[in-house]
């Protein structure tokens, strides 16, 4: 093999072997637009069936073990259920990831949850964290990831400003109660259920409301939150260079939060965000959460996921193919049609046929897709759960 090829290959493997992504529960439930719900037959209809679906996942692509759990939706009794839990990640040899409380559906939360005037509310709201903070230590996952999905419809209807205070004091709070070993994500998103103000609209605000909590909160970046044109590896660079990246929800959007799945309509992006990654020191890069947030009501669920997962495997190995040395010394002399081009060629290079063979000498399917095809899984479990499906048109999760 010619040595340019060997060192490809050296690169892209042990890219591969040190990547992982997260996969959502909610990935596999049926999901639909705020028009309708559409229903699948294999959708996933228990908590059990998402652990099968997340394993199925992981067994053809090799890089999803853990498994995003949101707390409503997968334990509706809080912390009683984290014995069953771990019934399941026993059962099906995938672990609970990261684990979402979920402040937005119950109607309390109507004006807010921890931004809410009210303090029952708030202190209902905390309570809710705590219990997420006490199911991440019983279960053994590091992150507790929070999405507060607070704002206001109309201006002059709240006060911005006492609504940060109250921010602060839960999010202190929350912080306070967390495990040496356990970290606080905090995600923002500029609109989305509120549309006149979110009270964690940009990284700006979830970078400082992390800092006053504590040096175990970071920021997490969704992809799908930002506006147009905003410039997503340039806050990657920065909170890299803060040390405060705590992770990703990869998805992927043409116009708002569409939660299309990852790379299918900007690939180059995701390249670019990891190649931030990639180019940071080693210790800037460890911890970094992947997981994917999406929630794809037309494609088939589990292959929707193989595809993600096998997207960003894909995308990352490329991201690992950039010469570093090469690119700092023409980035150094502003030589940019060869440092663009150096950085393009990257992008552009066929990395499927090294990635295969990474999957094979890993004992994994040469191609995942085809792989979980002819397992006949799909057609399993969509006979399996199609009745259940066919009556569960009103529940969301
Ligand atoms: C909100 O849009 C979000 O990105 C948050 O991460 C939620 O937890 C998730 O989607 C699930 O709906
Ligand atoms: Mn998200």
């Amino acid at each position: 093999m010619p040595a340019n090829r060997l060192r490809d290959a050296e690169r892209v493997w042990t890219a591969l072997d040190g990547f992982q992504i997260e996969v959502p529960s909610w990935g596999f439930a049926n999901t639909g637009t705020r028009f309708g719900k559409f229903v699948q037959s294999g959708a996933a209809t228990t908590i059990d069936e998402k652990f099968a679906d997340a394993a199925q996942v992981n067994a053809l692509t090799g890089a999803s073990p853990t498994v995003a759990l949101h707390v409503l939706w997968d334990l509706p009794e809080g912390v009683a259920d984290v014995p069953a839990i771990q019934a399941l990640e026993k059962k099906y040899g995938v672990k609970s990831g990261s684990i979402n409380p979920n402040l937005f559906q119950d109607a309390e939360y109507k004006y807010g949850s921890i931004a809410n005037p009210s303090p029952e509310i708030r202190a209902m709201a905390l309570g809710h964290l705590l219990d997420s903070v006490e199911i991440g230590k019983q279960l053994g996952s590091r992150d507790v990831s929070l999405w507060i999905a607070d704002g206001s419809n109309y201006p002059g209807t709240q006060s911005i400003r006492n609504r940060i205070g109250w921010m602060e004091e839960v999010l202190g709070a929350t912080h306070a109660a967390l495990a040496d070993d356990q970290r606080m994500l905090v995600e923002y998103k500029p609109f989305e259920p509120a549309f006149y103000h979110t009270d964690i609209a940009d990284w700006g605000m979830a970078l400082e409301l992390s800092r006053r909590a504590g040096p175990r909160a970071k920021v997490l970046v969704d992809t799908g939150h930002h506006y147009q044109g905003t410039n997503i590896e340039q806050i990657v660079a920065w909170l890299l260079h803060l040390g405060a990246l705590g992770g990703f929800h990869f998805n992927d959007r043409k116009y708002a939060d569409d939660d299309l799945t990852l790379g299918s309509i900007d690939p180059y992006q995701v390249f670019r965000i990891f190649h931030e990654i990639l180019s940071a020191g080693k210790d800037e890069q460890t911890g970094i959460a992947f997981m994917i947030d999406q929630s794809h009501n037309l494609k088939g669920k589990v292959e929707a996921m193989i595809q993600s997962v096998v997207t960003a495997q894909e995308l990352y190995a490329k991201a690992a193919l950039v010469d570093h040395a090469t690119l700092a010394e023409l980035q150094q002399q502003c030589r940019l049609v060869e440092a663009e081009e150096c950085f393009r060629s990257a992008f552009w290079q066929d990395v499927r046929p090294i990635v295969r063979d990474w999957r094979e000498a890993r004992g994994l399917p040469a191609d995942p897709l085809k792989a979980l095809a002819e397992s006949g899984y799909v057609e399993r479990i969509s006979q399996e759960r199609g009745s259940k499906n066919a009556r569960s048109v009103s529940s969301y999760a």
